[in-house]
């Protein structure tokens, strides 16, 4: 088995990465305060997460390469796994802004940081516009330049479509529970999450390796779309059931109406009187009635619904993975290190 790499490892190559960005915004003969600014917001905003998705590029390499990384493939591999994190921080910024989060990462939320406020908005836009000066500097001579453009601009636009599903589907002022459904939870989250979080890494380091073949990347995705679908269930699950100081945000999903996977597992379940309480407290941005829904998933035995849904979804995925093919180079250790990294997370 390939060695994975490590969190200090994947983060020792970011300040030179920052200081790429900056170095373009200098170009514009930016003031030295504004650069300030800039690094201040990609620093607070890339750095301190799991890098769940950034480190799956340069494991994902390193698996598809069948040895280990010399130094400066490593840094190719973790610069697209940079960027993968860039648009992370991207769209957790604007998503924490829609969703009025609290905290991320255990820190106030960027857009709820002194002298930041709607600032974070045009800071969302330059998080996203450093994946763009990243891709020219380093890899503006790889034969797949065009591809990864490409890639990031469609990965881009999916989620952004399934932000506006997941928004539209959730309105502050009218609560419909007949509004939801698993088809469209499963709608929702292929598109907000899947894409982005796991086809996205897989594919970088398919191009980066030159074989993204239609068929590799055909089955990358049928397989990653079904494994994010499965990580957004576990977001939801843990946007209720998890810590605070371990999943590093507070919960939002029932005082903004969300379509989560909790909703629809209850309301397939719920009694009459169950749905009630339900239709009377979900959605209403008022703690009280919050926690009349947090009260009642416990007595709907959710905990116990998610952990059998898990173990099914994971004999599923790892049935499909048993499947690949692999005469054109892809690997099935690069999904099964993928699977190993969020199977039964706390946070
Ligand atoms: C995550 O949805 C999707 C994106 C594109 C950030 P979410 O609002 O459930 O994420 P979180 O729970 O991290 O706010
Ligand atoms: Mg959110
Ligand atoms: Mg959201
Ligand atoms: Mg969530």
């Amino acid at each position: 088995m390939a060695k994975a790499t490590t969190l200090r490892e994947f983060e020792s190559i970011f300040p030179k990465l920052v200081e790429d960005i900056l170095a373009h915004s200098r170009q514009y003969n930016l003031p030295e305060d504004f650069v300030n600014w800039y690094r201040k917001s990609l620093n607070a905003n890339t750095i301190g997460g799991k890098c769940n998705r950034g480190m799956s590029v340069p494991d994902s390499v390193s698996i598809l390469r069948g040895a280990p990384l010399k130094e400066e493939e490593y840094f190719q591999a973790a610069t697209l796994g940079w960027m993968t994190e860039l648009l992370q921080a991207f769209f957790l910024v604007s998503d924490d802004i829609m969703d009025s989060s609290i905290t991320r990462r255990g820190q106030p939320c960027w857009y709820r940081q002194p002298n930041v406020g709607m600032i974070a908005i045009n800071d969302a836009f330059l998080l996203e516009s450093a994946i763009y000066s990243l891709l020219k500097k380093h890899f503006r001579s790889h034969p797949a330049y065009v591809d990864l453009l490409e890639l990031f601009h469609e990965v881009t636009f999916q989620t952004e479509l399934g932000q506006l599903c997941d928004l539209l589907t959730a309105p502050e002022d009218k609560v419909d529970l007949n509004s939801f459904s698993m088809d469209k939870f499963t709608f929702i989250v292929i598109y907000k999450t899947a894409y982005y979080s796991f086809y996205l890494p897989v594919a970088l380091a398919l191009y980066q390796q030159n074989i993204a073949t239609p068929k590799n990347l055909k089955v990358a995705e049928q397989i990653l779309i079904p494994l994010g679908e499965y990580f957004q269930a576990q977001d939801d699950y843990l946007d209720n059931f998890g810590l605070p100081e371990h999943i590093g945000k507070i919960g939002t999903d029932i005082l903004d109406n969300k379509c989560s996977w909790l909703i629809n597992t209850a309301l397939a379940i719920a009694t009459p009187e169950q749905r009630k309480i339900l239709d009377d407290n979900y959605g209403r941005k008022d703690p009280t009635k919050e926690a009349e829904v947090k009260k009642l998933y416990g007595e709907l035995n959710l905990q116990q619904i998610y952990k059998d849904y898990e173990e099914k979804r994971v004999g599923e995925i790892k049935k499909m993975i048993a499947e690949v093919d692999e005469s054109e180079g892809l690997k099935k250790e690069v999904f099964e290190s993928f699977l190993s990294k969020i199977y039964k997370r706390s946070k």
